[in-house]
């Protein structure tokens, strides 16, 4: 590694590079590395080229470093454990800042601090952080190089776990890199785990098994397009094309420009007469999405593919109709859970080449995971390194433990996932964790009434962030904490991308797997028969379309005080073991506690202030007209 450093090196003389031949092709790449590498002083500057060759390298480093542990190549070839530091194993909403201009351009939801106060701040925390340490330079693309909604950007990063992530998540190498030399934009994206190996006093340190600083900051800079983040090693916060880049500096883009960066899923969804339509999926963090993405269809007939898990970039086309891309090359999923009874083909994704951050280690090699197996091996090493064994009282695998891995190795995968130009949409899903009061399927009358759906929805907080699980919490087209500016303003810019859109605009429906019964149990059985969901939302894509007709199933719908329902009979819940009483209770709708949710809509909203779109007043005025006529 030593020697690609200094063949790699900006001001290198060795030529074998022909990029490095020529320094000035793109002078604020070049000036900009040099910037932070004389204010952070790393050993080494080393340019990434995404090889499998540099792949190997670093995987060797970590594995001498004792950062990673190699897995049995028996049950699991190429795959390696990483286990954190117990104090960085999710995002930190409260150390995550937008530093636009003014507060309000951030809004109540987001942190905000003036951003020559935040750089005066993280500069000083820069210096020197990466001492004894190696500055990688990391070429990305967000969605295939080259592809018309694409973005560039480069992330600095002193922590090689990371860069081995990014190859996974995004694509890294010379096409981006020629592209951002071209003079094409992109975004600085600056990371450093802030944990130098040598002091002030010169004295060398020994390393960690994983390096970060309990004081982290994940800051944005919009009007820039300029990520700092210091402190964490752990997805969210540390790889910074996914939420950093893709959503918040993203979403600020897609604002000035006109189009939408959401965090969705997205899939082909295939009937048995052939149809397909294109459907993208907004559930906050560990609600489903990867789940939905990988569905394996129980219905005869039906099949999904997977395009993406986690993110999609929705635009305009010359068609008019708006039209969605992937922009990752990885999934970066939630591990506790996934198994062959849930998500089959996340079990077959995840055969070989992944990386596995925070699972329990078994004692042949294995990774392994509440949820995996229905009973835990006799004995593991849990992901804080400790003896387990069943009954214990604690998780052997952090709740938040997550895989990543290449999407390209998912057996689901659509053939044209790597679409340049993306595939149209045909409907959008907003979902969420409700126990309660919130139906399994509804059918927005209309784009605003979507909107509104997607503006107040509420879930149940899991372990991908820090806080208390289980509290109930706004979470806006599970946007909360990945919007890049004022949330209110981005409401008005769905409701303007909707009016720009007009009849060509995707339909909006509202879904929820997490209903329980009085017992706690969940009523709904989730996760592949959730396809019988979304064969009644192509019942009522078809039936909008007068050409093909009803050829997609039964499309019957009733109008409900909160949306278009199915009608008694409409969802296929053939062959399920699915009490009457069970399904009445998965579509009750209780008028009194939905007008006190109104009640706290209101007050949600006056939170904003002026900036909510009048559109949204008018849906909830329309709701409670509604719940008191019910
Ligand atoms: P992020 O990657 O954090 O954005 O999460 P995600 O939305 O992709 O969540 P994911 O699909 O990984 O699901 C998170 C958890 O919800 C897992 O433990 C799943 O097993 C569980 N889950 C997903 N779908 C269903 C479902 O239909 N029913 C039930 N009961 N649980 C589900
Ligand atoms: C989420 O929390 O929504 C994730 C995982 O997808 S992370 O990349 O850590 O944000
Ligand atoms: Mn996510």
């Amino acid at each position: 590694l030593e020697a690609r450093a200094a063949a790699h090196a900006p001001d290198a003389s060795d030529d074998d590079d022909e990029f490095d031949r020529t320094p000035d092709r793109a002078p604020g790449l070049h000036a900009w590395v040099e910037q932070i590498a004389a204010l952070t002083e790393p050993d080494r500057v080393v340019w990434c080229d995404g090889s499998d060759r540099e792949r190997h390298e670093l995987t060797k480093v970590l594995l001498d470093e004792g950062k990673l542990i190699r897995l049995n190549g028996e049950y699991r070839p190429g795959s390696y454990l990483a286990r954190s530091d117990p104090d960085d194993v999710a995002r930190v909403e409260s150390r995550t800042f937008i530093c636009s201009a003014s507060r309000e351009d951030a809004g109540p939801t987001n942190n905000w601090v003036d951003p020559a106060e935040m750089k005066t701040e993280l500069t000083a925390r820069l210096r020197g952080a990466m001492r004894g340490r190696t500055l990688y330079v990391v070429p990305f693309s967000m969605g295939p190089v080259g592809g018309r909604l694409s973005k560039l950007g480069v992330q600095l990063t002193d922590s090689a776990y990371v860069v081995l992530s990014m190859h996974i998540m995004t694509r890294v190498g010379a096409a981006p890199r020629a592209l951002i030399e071209s003079g094409e934009p992109w975004v600085k994206a600056l990371h450093s785990v802030g944990c130098p190996l040598v002091d002030e006093a010169g004295v060398r340190h020994p390393d960690v098994e994983w390096p970060c600083n309990p004081d982290k900051y994940i800051a944005h800079f919009p009007h820039e397009r300029e990520i700092w983040s210091f402190g964490s090693g752990y997805g969210g916060n540390a790889l910074l094309g996914k939420k950093s880049f893709a959503l918040r500096i993203a979403s600020v883009i897609a604002r000035d420009e006109g189009w939408l960066a959401e965090h969705m899923l997205l899939i082909k969804l295939t009937s048995p007469a052939g149809r397909r339509f294109h459907l993208a999926a907004a559930f906050p963090s560990a609600c489903g999405k990867t789940n939905l993405a990988m569905l394996r269809s129980t219905l005869p007939g039906w099949s999904v593919e997977t395009l993406g898990d986690d993110i999609a970039w929705l635009r305009q086309g010359e068609d008019g109709r708006l039209w969605a891309i992937n922009p990752e090359a990885g999934f970066f999923g939630v591990a506790p859970g996934t198994g062959e009874s849930t998500n089959p083909n996340a079990m077959q994704t995840i055969w070989g080449n992944t990386i596995f951050t925070n699972a329990a280690l078994t004692d042949d090699g294995d990774v392994w995971w509440e949820g995996m197996t229905a009973q835990p091996p006799a004995h593991l090493v849990d992901w804080t390194g400790a003896d387990w064994t069943p009954g214990l009282g604690r998780p052997a695998a952090h709740p938040n433990a997550r895989f990543t891995v290449p999407a390209a190795q998912c057996p689901s995968i659509a053939d044209d996932w790597e679409a340049h130009d993306g595939v149209p949409l045909d409907a959008i899903i907003f979902g969420g964790r409700r126990a309660s009061n919130v139906p399994l399927v509804l059918e927005a009358r209309d784009w605003n009434h979507g909107v509104f759906l997607g503006a107040t929805i509420a879930s149940e907080q899991t372990a991908a962030a820090e806080g208390a699980v289980g509290e109930l919490r706004r979470d806006p087209f599970a946007m909360l904490p990945f919007c890049g500016y004022n949330m209110a303003d981005y409401w008005a810019h769905w409701v303007s991308v909707g009016r720009r859109l007009g009849p060509q605009a995707p339909k909006i429906f509202q879904v929820n797997w997490f209903r329980k019964g009085s017992d706690g149990r969940y009523l709904w059985p989730g996760f592949g028969d959730n396809v019988r969901v979304l064969a009644w939302i192509a019942a009522r894509l078809e039936a909008g379309n007068a050409e093909t007709g009803r050829g997609a199933g039964d499309a019957s719908a009733a109008d409900g005080p909160l949306g278009v329902v199915p009608a008694p009979g409409a969802l296929d819940v053939s062959g399920l073991d699915l009490a009457e009483s069970d399904l009445a209770e998965l579509f009750a709708v209780d008028p009194a506690a939905w007008l006190a949710e109104a009640e706290l809509t209101e007050e949600f909203f006056a939170g904003f202030g002026e900036r909510v779109p009048s559109e949204l007043h008018a849906e909830l005025a329309e709701l409670r007209a509604r719940l008191t006529r019910a």
